[in-house]
């Protein structure tokens, strides 16, 4: 069994109840969540001059290798209705592959790790609440530690529920 950490979000509609359909379909398509944390409410990183996001992590056991996952997250972003206009630009549900296993992936298509994860708050904030002592496996270094070493300043807030 594979073990894949997602992070899903999105700035358009109704925030929650996008994050919950991407949650649906990646249970029904993908493998099982087995963990997820919190939702967060985050600003918007890149592009400043949009919504706020909604933000969380997830933690799935999957029996696709990481490329037909990639496959299947692309597929459940455009059931959905994700555009894709400009860079950083508003959507209504993004679904990226944090980590995959330990593996390291470099290929146009996909990066694994994200390349953007130590850079991000609102990515390493709900990861650490499911997996802070996960080794991030070109750094070398736990989930937690890359949080701690984060400069990112755009603020993230954890939501009750
Ligand atoms: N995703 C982006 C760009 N900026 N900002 C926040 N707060 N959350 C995101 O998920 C996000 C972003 C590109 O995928
Ligand atoms: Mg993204
Ligand atoms: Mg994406």
């Amino acid at each position: 069994m594979n073990k894949g950490y997602l992070l899903i979000g999105g700035n358009l509609g109704d925030r929650k109840l996008q994050l919950e359909k991407a949650r649906t379909l990646i249970e029904n398509e993908c493998g099982t969540i087995v963990r997820r944390s919190h939702l967060y409410e985050t600003a918007p990183w890149g592009n400043t001059d949009q919504p706020s996001f909604f933000n969380q992590a997830l933690m799935i056991n999957t029996s696709w290798p990481a490329f037909q996952l990639l496959g299947l997250l692309l597929q459940i972003e455009a059931r959905m209705g994700r555009q894709r206009t400009q860079k950083y630009g508003p959507r209504n549900i993004d679904i990226d592959m944090l980590l995959f296993n330990d593996e390291i992936i470099h290929t146009p298509a996909l990066e694994v790790p994200h390349p953007q994860l130590p850079y991000r708050r609102f990515a390493l904030e709900p990861l650490d609440e499911i997996a802070p002592d996960v080794i991030h496996p070109v750094r070398e270094k736990t989930i937690h530690r890359l949080l701690k070493e984060c400069n990112d300043p755009l603020s993230v807030w954890k939501l009750e529920n």
